[in-house]
């Protein structure tokens, strides 16, 4: 499957993924094996490109989470562990590259086991001076590096035999447990999510393949064996038994773009079957589309399916316009009734300004960066109302870099960005009431609204919701999503800093119209006020974006990473010393503190430290920040 060095890998064929020697997109592999048939979804493993990484686990029946035993634990780990096990997977984790750190394996271990739960057994263990794995599923005792295969063995069978409880009588009366009902038990336990199968390899060397290859083929499950994929149906979560005669149903685990089929859409079949003459729809779509070329997916090759395809299978369909990531396709004669449960993608925080170098590229820089956003459920962009500037939000510098990349390269649109702009926030901390009329009544046709309504503070990450409570007709019916628009044209840029307004809940309970001069904009330009008026008496605050970051540093310099934490008002979360005098700080930190860290940490760590980062959540602003915000808006209020 080539190396990443050589840059010859099928999987990671695109231009960024080459340009960054790392994966940078998922991509599709098939290989057979045993006379097992094997899709493969290779993701990225940087906690900045989860969202496409995230985006697969409705396709697949089992995760396979590498960890690199030389950097242990890290945070796409704990997301993408979690994640896998919310959705139902089968889960097992890999831990790679045993030849360059294996004084560090027994603590991996313990730490793996501490943080992931109990469930977590060595299904094999390093042997022979890491050129080798011995397997503790087939052994009961045996020379392992580290460890003890008669213990790994026995934690293996007592997970295993736990989910049965006549089997465990059996076994605490004393009888022996076969093989082969113990490999029964271990399939299910692990499909149940109750253990979590470790196995060790060092890839290059090809250590540990073909045991991984091995458990992949005999006990990862098959879609039918598989739990089946959930969907919400009416805000609850039905099971879709993987049943090829069932009416078609997919989801869109990826769309990208190929240079000579234009648009692909890649399709995990939960139920049903397809070939090119299949008609779907998708959303409340009324017009069918044809399946039309339906293609398998290998790399960047994408030959046509030979035969049909069944439910389980993963499939790409060229040429259907406007299909996005967590899209759900169904047949034309069944109602629009599933929708995705969407993995948690995390909050995009960091933000980028974007204008074409060529001011006639601005139209289709719109488009490309809209088709981006549909490609990656975790890339955002939105028109900043206070600068008349195209946002695009990401992840992290990374991440936004790659879409730029993308931009010039796919898309042929030369593109300057502006420093990152952090996206704050404005919430408030208590209810208020907020009124507004509106009446221009001189000459001509007139305007009249008055509106009456209240603010209330809603959960963090609750966003917006809106009521009307307006009885007798006091603001007739058809006047009310006007206030609503009002309302939100209102949240778009906040009364504070010209920041969006979030996690509040706007009632609209009373007003007067006007027969003749009453008309949409009038609620609308009154609705805004009035919510305006409302937010300025309900405590408003500013919120900012607090990102989780893992610092690696060499040991003799943490004392001076830490002290330039805590100046960045970073909280110190763990510290863990890691493999060759390297430790791991993790920390989370306001974004906004973090704008020259990259250079501020090689120079404190001699070019050696490096550090990622993940969105975490959004606190509230401290006091002297928020005065620098609202100078900043005054600024650039008087400069207008
Ligand atoms: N020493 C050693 N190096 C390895 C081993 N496996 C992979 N590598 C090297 O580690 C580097 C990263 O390998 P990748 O295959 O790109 O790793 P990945 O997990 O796909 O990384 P992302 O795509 O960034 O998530 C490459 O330079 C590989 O040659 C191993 O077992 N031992
Ligand atoms: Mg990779």
């Amino acid at each position: 499957m080539g190396s990443i060095e050589a840059q010859s890998t099928t999987s990671d064929f695109e231009p960024e993924a080459r340009a960054h020697g790392m994966s940078t997109a998922a991509t599709l592999l098939f290989a057979i094996k045993d006379g097992c048939e094997l899709n493969l979804i290779d993701t990225p493993g940087s906690p900045e490109l989860v969202g496409p990484a995230l985006a697969t686990i409705p396709a697949v029946e089992t995760a396979l989470i590498v960890v690199n035993a030389a950097s242990g634990i890290e945070l796409g780990t704990r997301r993408f562990f979690h994640a896998a096990g919310e959705a139902g997977l089968a889960r097992m984790i890999v831990v790679n590259k045993i030849d360059q750190a294996p004084q560090a394996l027994p603590n991996l271990v313990r730490e793996l086991r501490e943080e992931l739960g109990r469930g977590l057994c060595c299904i094999n263990l390093p042997c022979k001076g890491g050129t080798d794995v011995i397997d503790c599923f087939d052994h009961d005792a045996g020379e392992a590096d580290f460890g003890s295969v008669a213990d790994e063995h026995k934690a293996m069978l007592e997970s295993t035999i736990e989910i049965d409880d006549a089997a465990l009588e059996r076994y605490l009366s004393g009888e022996p447990v076969d093989l082969t009902s113990l490999r029964r038990g271990f399939i299910e336990a692990m499909n149940r999510g109750h253990l979590v199968p470790i196995l060790f390899t060092a890839a290059k060397a090809e250590v540990g393949i073909d045991d991984l290859l091995h458990i992949i083929v005999n006990e990862a499950p098959s879609p039918v064996a598989a739990r089946p994929r959930r969907l919400l149906k009416g805000g609850e979560l039905v099971e879709i038994p993987c049943n090829p005669d069932a009416p078609l149903l997919g989801h869109v685990f990826k769309v990208s773009t190929d240079p000579y089929l234009g648009n692909l859409a890649m399709i995990r079949l939960l139920q049903g079957k397809l070939d090119g003459r299949t008609r779907f729809v998708y959303g409340s779509e009324k017009k069918p589309h044809d399946a039309g070329h339906v293609l398998k997916i290998e790399g960047r090759d994408h030959p046509a399916m030979e035969s049909e395809a069944y439910a389980g299978d993963l499939i790409a369909l060229a040429k259907v316009e406007g299909l996005h990531v967590d899209a759900i396709i169904h047949a034309p004669t069944e109602p629009d009734q599933y929708a995705p449960q969407p993995p948690r993608y995390p909050q995009s925080m960091f933000a980028l300004a974007l204008e074409p170098k060529n001011k006639s590229d601005e139209v289709k820089l719109l488009s490309a960066v809209h088709r981006l956003c549909e490609e990656d459920p975790t890339l955002g962009c939105e028109h900043d109302a206070q600068t008349h500037e195209l946002v695009m939000h990401g992840m992290g510098e990374l991440h936004l870099r790659i879409a730029l990349e993308k931009l010039e390269s796919r898309f042929r649109i030369g593109v300057t960005s502006k420093k990152p702009r952090v996206a704050f926030r404005e919430t408030i901390m208590a209810p208020a009431e907020g009124h507004h009329r509106l009446k221009k009544q001189t000459g001509g046709a007139g305007q009249f609204a008055e509106v009456f309504l209240r603010i209330e503070p809603l959960a963090r990450g609750a966003g917006f919701e809106f009521a009307s409570e307006v009885f007798g007709g006091a603001i007739p019916t058809q006047y009310i999503p006007a206030v609503e628009k009002g309302v939100i044209d209102g949240l778009h840029s906040g009364p504070l800093g010209g920041y969006p307004v979030v996690d509040v809940r706007v009632v609209v309970h009373d007003g007067k119209a006007h027969a003749v001069d009453s008309k949409d904009i009038a609620f609308r330009t009154a609705g805004k006020n009035a919510f305006r008026d409302a937010f300025a008496r309900a405590r408003p605050v500013f919120l900012e974006p607090i990102v989780n970051c893992d610092i690696t540093t060499p040991e003799t310099c943490v004392g001076d990473v830490t002290a330039d934490l805590k100046q960045r008002r970073g909280r110190i979360v763990g510290v863990d010393a890691g493999p060759r005098g390297q430790t791991m700080i993790h920390a989370q930190i306001p974004l906004a503190e973090l704008g020259d860290y990259s250079g501020m940490l090689r120079g404190m760590t001699q070019g050696v430290g490096t550090f990622s980062t993940e969105p975490s959540h959004y606190d509230y602003v401290p006091p002297i920040i928020e005065k620098r915000l609202i100078a900043e808006k005054s600024g650039a209020s008087t400069e207008e």
